[in-house]
């Protein structure tokens, strides 16, 4: 077997002479960040339910925008795993840019699956309310929100008697036609069990 030296091996090297080529500026942005986005307003309960349900340990506080970046938790059974990503709270006129918000609304875009989460424990007009703020910036934003699937969580209901309960039940159900509504707390467990078993299911 022949051998190269070092020296050789430097003598072999060969250079051709560049040419002037067309440049071009590339963006590439990631297509799906998580199976399931949580939307709401600030103060929902949106990382309180995160951290209810999976890995995660996302700061939770009784004032708004405790949430500043998205937080991504895994939930998982013995089968499948899903993704969740709890997003900072939406508000008024973030499909016009208030609140960071066309950026985190691009972010929910990113995900499979919705679960909006409304907080019912102040009263009905206001959880009705709450539902039509974030509805609204769905639709007036300029990405189609249209092909992923919703469904309504409504939040925090060990706070609410029976009665009450069933009268924002009535009242959500007329608003929401086709919507699927699920009823939560992640403070005492209502709910979350019957919530994992839909989300393998569905998804
Ligand atoms: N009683 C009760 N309080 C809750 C529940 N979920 C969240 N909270 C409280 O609501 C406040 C806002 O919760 P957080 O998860 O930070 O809301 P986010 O802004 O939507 O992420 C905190 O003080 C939580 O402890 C619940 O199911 N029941
Ligand atoms: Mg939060």
């Amino acid at each position: 077997m022949h051998v190269l030296n070092p020296q050789q091996i430097k003598l072999q090297k060969k250079t051709t002479k560049g040419e002037q080529f067309d440049s071009r500026e590339i963006f590439l942005e990631m297509r799906l960040i998580a199976d399931i986005g949580l939307l709401g307003l600030p103060n929902a309960g949106k990382s309180t339910l995160i951290n209810a349900l999976t890995n995660s340990k996302s700061k939770v506080g009784s004032f708004p925008f405790t949430t500043l970046i998205p937080t991504l938790g895994v939930l998982e059974n013995s089968e499948k795993s899903l993704t969740i990503a709890d997003m900072p709270g939406i508000i008024e006129g973030a499909s016009d840019g208030h609140g960071l918000g066309f950026k985190f609304l691009r972010h929910l875009h990113r995900t499979k699956f919705l679960l909006h989460l409304v907080d019912c424990s102040i009263s009905v007009d206001v959880a009705l309310d709450s539902f039509s703020i974030i509805e609204n910036e769905l639709k007036e934003f300029h990405l189609d929100f249209s092909k992923q699937k919703r469904w309504v969580c409504l939040t925090k209901v060990d706070l609410l008697t029976d009665q009450k309960i069933s009268n924002i039940v009535n009242q959500f159900s007329k608003r929401l036609k086709d919507i699927p509504l699920i009823l939560i707390s992640s403070k005492n467990g209502t709910g979350l069990e019957e919530l994992k078993k839909e989300l393998f299911k569905r998804l």
